[in-house]
């Protein structure tokens, strides 16, 4: 088992765009298990490589009893809108509202080298969604209004000092602290859906 350090906001890595993986080796299974690790550690549903300072086009989800390792992810179709009010691992305690398709199926490769189709619907077609973002460079934060922005990156002026290096590294007994938040860039009270 291996817990990775992950990067944070203003980590280049995380704004760099991936490189498709050309070979599924075992490096490549270890890396996707130290990611399990390290997703589960932080108490998240999905880990991009660009988060653990690797720049593979690879990432891992699970939500509730799915959980799947994506190799060169594509979005083959969607389907809906959602709202949902976002978190990043790599941007702790900065939350805001964004709208995403509610239902999302994705194309992606196995660690047996595979091709296989994956359906996500509400948590899991936000978590795709975000997952797919960071593979491109991108972030929930510019997903936001001006004004949300803005105050995300208030919230994180409060919150990057604790991240000597731009890196985040958990600790035993991290996730069993409660969660809280610092603020809510919020321009929607709930999360909701049209459309299915
Ligand atoms: O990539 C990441 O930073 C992980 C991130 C992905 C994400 C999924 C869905 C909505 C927003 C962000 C997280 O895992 S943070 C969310 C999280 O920890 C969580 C969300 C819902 C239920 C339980 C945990
Ligand atoms: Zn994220």
């Amino acid at each position: 088992m291996a817990v990775l350090p992950i990067t944070v906001l203003g980590s280049p890595v995380l704004r760099q765009v991936t490189t498709p993986v050309a070979e599924v080796t075992d490096e490549l299974r270890q890396l996707a298990a130290d990611m399990f690790d390290t997703m589960r550690a932080a108490e998240g549903v999905g880990l991009a490589a660009p988060q653990v300072g690797r720049t593979e086009r690879m990432c891992v989800v699970e939500v509730g009893d799915v959980a799947a390792v994506l190799i060169n992810p594509e979005i083959i179709a969607r389907e809906g809108k959602i709202k949902w009010e976002e978190g990043c691992l790599s941007i702790p305690e900065v939350f805001g509202w964004v709208e995403r398709s509610a239902v999302v199926k994705v194309r992606a490769i196995g660690l047996d080298g595979q091709p296989f189709e994956l359906e996500g619907r509400e948590l899991l077609a936000v978590c795709i969604q975000h997952e797919l973002d960071h593979l491109d460079g991108k972030l929930f934060i510019d997903h936001l209004s001006f004004l949300n922005r803005r105050k995300a990156m208030n919230a994180w002026e409060d919150e990057k000092d604790k991240y000597p290096g731009l890196l985040r590294i958990l600790k035993p007994g991290d996730s069993d602290e409660p969660k809280g938040r610092a603020v809510a860039a919020s321009d929607a009270p709930e999360a909701h859906h049209d459309a299915l």
